[in-house]
């Protein structure tokens, strides 16, 4: 029986994209994967016309569904939507598409061959990237060097917004981590890998698109505490092991 599988499109204020991006990814999805699928628009805090876009197409497809929280934060949507849900496994992906879905087969075949989490990369040997500023990249680059130097971590990216596991696993994991913003995914990974949760990497083709939510000095300033946090503080341990 084909494992039943989320993609959580995380949104703040995407009514220029959502439309277009919800109909490319259903039209994938519905030629590419035999697994029975479900697109979750998860919205906290949009204030232009993106709720009422997310309740059209969940009106207009059935595979399409929507949830709405009024306090902010990537990482609450993700959460409330991954532990909203009965699928067998949950996923997100960032509303501009940037990561090729090409990566969507690689990542249910990962899961499906035993890892706990797939993760997109831009960082690693097979990894392809258009368009990228060169600042974004620098930054990026010497963050995942400081996640590394302080973790000794495996994964190569921690901020690709394209991140995949099983319900059993996010069940489990999300109890441990903190945060409700863009150090989330951080957070996650590294919890994740100190409970020797198995981590797939996935070099991706990413398309990068400048039109970006990210307040660059104020979430490198907030991750840069995240870190220390759990390095100070210690990496917690699962309560119910997966
Ligand atoms: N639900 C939700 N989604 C958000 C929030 N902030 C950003 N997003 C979504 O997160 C995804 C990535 O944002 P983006 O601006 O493309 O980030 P970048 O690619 O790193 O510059 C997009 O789908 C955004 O709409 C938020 O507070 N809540
Ligand atoms: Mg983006």
């Amino acid at each position: 029986m084909p494992l039943q599988v989320d993609f959580v499109i995380p949104v703040l204020n995407e009514e220029e994209k959502l439309r277009k991006s919800v109909e490319t990814l259903c039209n994938y999805l519905k030629s590419a994967i035999n697994n029975p699928w479900r697109i979750v628009i998860a919205d906290n805090g949009s204030e232009d016309g993106t709720p009422s876009i997310s309740r059209d197409l969940s009106r207009e497809c059935v595979n399409v569904t929507s949830l709405r929280l009024e306090v902010r934060g990537r990482g609450r949507a993700l959460r409330q939507a991954w532990l909203g849900t009965d699928a067998d496994l949950v996923s997100y992906m960032d509303v501009d598409l940037s990561t090729d879905l090409s990566a969507v087969p690689c990542m249910l075949k990962a899961l499906e061959s035993g890892y706990d989490i797939a993760v997109g990369s831009r960082l690693m040997k097979g990894a392809k990237v258009h368009s990228r500023t060169v600042k974004r990249e620098m930054i990026s680059r010497a963050y995942n060097y400081l996640i590394k130097a302080l973790f000794l971590n495996k994964f190569t990216d921690a901020q690709c917004g394209f991140k995949a596991m099983t319900r059993d696993v996010a069940v489990s994991l999300l109890p441990c981590v903190k945060d409700q913003d863009w150090f989330f995914d951080t957070e996650l990974l590294i919890v994740a890998e100190k409970n020797n949760l198995k981590i797939k990497d996935i070099p991706v083709l990413w398309t990068d698109d400048p039109d970006s939510r990210v307040k660059l000095i104020s979430t490198a300033w907030r991750d840069v505490k995240g870190l220390l946090r759990l390095r100070i503080g210690g990496i917690p341990s699962l309560e119910s092991p997966v």
